[in-house]
């Protein structure tokens, strides 16, 4: 029923024709109609929060470029704000929360987010599933995702974004146990968010840990790293007959590469810090056989369209190069095509175009070559 499922192959490691592309944040302020959207909803909120609202924009970039996965319209921030934080957005200063965990008081009354309060990401993702329909196929798989639990716990604390996270890192640092019982209850909120994101038409999940990047070696993998891995083995691993893959991304994690290789998930996503070939090789040398997603640095996509096709024409001949996964694949299957981090707000519409065409073109000719 799937018309393309190239993505949802390439994630459990099996031959596809071409590689597949996605753009984490694929759809957002970059595509003019997203920001026409905006406009009518007029708030991000009152996007995210109207089901036909977020299906309209989850669609727009899959009907401007070649596209081989949805992912639902919607933000990492929803669960702390079922939590009763108080999520606003300023125009011009991003998101942030009436209400940041601050003192043990406030810890300890942090309860579970309420999935009720969620029903519309939900309603949504049904609604996504619907819209995906073409002629009586599905023209691609849909993603659903969460931050997280410490990249959550960061915004919880620090109340806004912020370059350093000095509140939540501080509590870290002088009350674990305090950011513990945090952790505790996101791996709890986040574990039931997903799974009722997959109940609802979510075929594959990601979840984005923005903020591990900022933590000390040891303590990233205490506390950013064993939440993820309390998540990953609280969630259904099928769904329909179909299996539910799981993607993992910690942007700067190339150091514990390793490590986030060992917890479970089916794809690692990485950040252009590291080349997919150094990671393709170590996956095989502790025989952990998962996909690779990733990595062109997205700011990649400000230069001239020769320019976007050289970058992803190396970065696609670096993994060509190296081992394959299994034994009958090409060493570009078990690879989905993405940036290392979200698309940039002003990012050229066209640059996203030179990029699509060459990775199909480029992909195409390299698996033909062998
Ligand atoms: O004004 C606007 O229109 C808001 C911009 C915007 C958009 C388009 C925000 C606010 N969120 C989103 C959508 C979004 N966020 C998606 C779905 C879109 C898609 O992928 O097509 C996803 C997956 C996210 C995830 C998200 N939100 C992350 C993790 C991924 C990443 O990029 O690192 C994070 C850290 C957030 C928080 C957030 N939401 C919005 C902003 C501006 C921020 C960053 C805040 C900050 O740290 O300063």
């Amino acid at each position: 029923m799937l018309l393309n499922d190239r993505f949802l192959k390439a994630c459990l490691g099996e031959a596809v024709d071409q590689t597949p592309l996605w753009l984490m944040r694929q759809a957002g302020r970059y595509l003019p109609e997203y920001n026409a959207t905006r406009a009518r909803a007029g708030s991000f909120l009152g996007l995210a929060k109207n089901p036909a609202y977020a299906t309209e924009v989850t669609l727009q970039p899959l009907d401007r470029y070649p596209l081989d996965a949805a992912i639902l319209f919607s933000d990492i921030l929803t669960i702390p704000d079922a939590m009763g934080l108080g999520l606003k957005f300023t125009a011009g200063e991003g998101p942030s929360f009436n209400h940041p965990l601050r003192t043990e008081e406030a810890v300890k009354k942090l309860r579970v987010a309420d999935m009720d309060q969620l029903k519309y990401v939900f309603d949504a993702v049904s609604e996504i599933r619907k819209a995906l329909v073409q002629d009586g196929k599905q023209r691609v798989p849909l993603i659903g995702f969460s931050g997280s639990p410490w990249t959550l716990a960061c915004y919880m604390i620090d109340g806004s974004g912020s370059d350093d996270f000095r509140h939540a890192k501080t509590m870290m640092f002088s009350r674990p146990d305090l950011l513990e019982h945090i952790l505790e209850i996101n791996v709890q909120s986040v574990a039931a968010y997903l799974a009722e994101q997959v109940k609802a038409g979510a075929q594959a999940l990601m979840i984005f840990d923005t903020w591990g990047g900022l933590l000390p070696d040891g303590w990233y993998q205490r506390m950013s790293l064993a939440a993820m891995q309390k998540v990953i083995a609280l969630l259904p691993r099928e769904h329909d007959g179909r299996k539910v893959p799981i993607i993992i991304f910690t942007k700067g994690g190339g150091l514990w590469f390793n490590d986030m290789a060992q917890i479970g998930a089916d794809v690692i996503a990485v950040d252009w810090t590291m080349s997919l070939s150094r990671a393709r090789k170590q996956l095989l040398e502790i025989n952990q056989l998962l996909a690779l997603q990733g990595n062109l640095d997205p700011l990649i996509l400000f230069s001239e369209p020769k320019q976007i096709a050289a970058a992803a024409t190396a970065l696609l001949e670096d993994l060509a190069k190296a081992p394959a996964l299994k034994s009958g694949l090409h060493p570009l299957d078990g690879h989905i095509f993405n940036l290392g981090h979200g698309i940039n707000q002003f990012t050229p519409p066209e640059g996203v175009s030179a990029l699509a065409e060459t990775v199909i073109s480029q992909s195409k000719a390299l698996r033909a070559k062998q």
